[in-house]
């Protein structure tokens, strides 16, 4: 079975990061350890959370599986609390060169940096990116890392029609020299969840080709679906599944859990109502109730 390292914040209460990653990486049929970096009370769109770093622990944990013979196939990282956290994961990708890693850059959305974030996480961010076979930033942390101005771009890639073609331009001017910052074995890299009036937009781009797979937009943006599109698209490419195959497969299920959810009348701040939809062979992440007339399609 291939064992995957789960490395991410637990928050309590609104469907995120290791609590959405953790299930649908055990559905894949993929061994997920978790590897808390924090604990919150619930994640940081609701005000008021607690919030406890872990860093020290997170450490000792990492340094603790080689003296006790743990090993894994690759490493998923997403919300990382500090920067001794980001360098014992530098210390332990260089000391197991074997290992994979996919990287969630969590710092920011919408333009903004998340709280008691900035700045200063970008150098090891990018560092991590150059161990990383593949990335999984939305578009605000694309921008950060590539030293591009977001609202221009936003701007660009919500239009469409003919006027959308300066937007697939410039998204292509910062994924070149992005995915050029990724480890020379991987190369891949999606920008998820980009907004457009009637759609959102996954942009896959690999060995100098960017695809765009479109999905119904519905509903507002909810908090956690960075989170299940690095974990599906993670455990799918672990699975021996093209890049393509892996972002379609996250995109598809996250379109059918928000829709699920806005049906439900879940309030957005809670994420998805994902659960349900993991039954397998019904609904599940490779299931049969995919609903068909609006499923993800492709624009190359
Ligand atoms: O899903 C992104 C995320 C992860 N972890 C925590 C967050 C957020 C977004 O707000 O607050 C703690």
């Amino acid at each position: 079975m291939i064992h995957l390292a789960l490395c991410n914040d637990l928050s309590a209460v609104g469907r995120c990061s290791i609590a959405v990653q953790l299930p649908v990486l055990s559905a894949l049929g993929i061994e997920a350890s978790p590897l808390p970096t924090a604990v919150l009370s619930s994640h940081t769109g609701f005000s008021g959370a607690e919030a406890e770093g872990l860093s020290d622990f997170f450490q000792r944990a990492l340094s603790a599986w080689d003296r006790q013979g743990f090993r894994f196939d690759a490493l998923l990282l997403g919300y990382l609390w500090d920067s001794g956290e980001a360098e014992a994961l530098l210390s332990y990708l260089r000391e197991h060169p074997g290992t994979r890693c996919f990287l969630d850059p969590v710092m920011a959305d919408h333009g903004r940096w998340y709280q008691n974030m900035g700045e200063e996480r970008l150098p090891s961010m990018r560092a991590l990116l150059k161990s990383s076979e593949l990335a999984f930033p939305n578009l605000t942390e694309a921008c950060f890392l590539g030293n591009f101005d977001y609202p221009s771009l936003s701007k660009d890639l919500w239009e469409s029609g003919s006027s959308f073609d300066s937007g697939r331009k410039r998204a292509e001017e910062l994924l070149r020299p992005l995915c050029e910052l990724l480890s020379p074995e991987g190369k891949g890299l999606i920008i998820t969840g980009i907004e457009q009036e009637k759609s959102i937009l996954n942009a896959v781009y690999e060995k100098g080709e960017l695809t765009l797979l479109y999905g119904e937009r519905v509903g507002e943006g909810r908090p956690g679906t960075g989170d299940l599109f690095s974990a599906i698209a993670a455990g799918s490419r672990l699975s021996g599944s093209s890049l393509i195959e892996s972002a379609v497969l996250s995109a598809d299920f996250i379109r059918r859990c928000i829709k699920r959810s806005e049906e439900g009348g879940e309030p957005p701040l809670r994420g998805v109502l994902f659960e349900e939809l993991l039954r397998l062979g019904e609904s599940g992440i490779r299931g049969e109730g995919r609903d068909g007339n609006d499923d993800i399609f492709k624009d190359r």
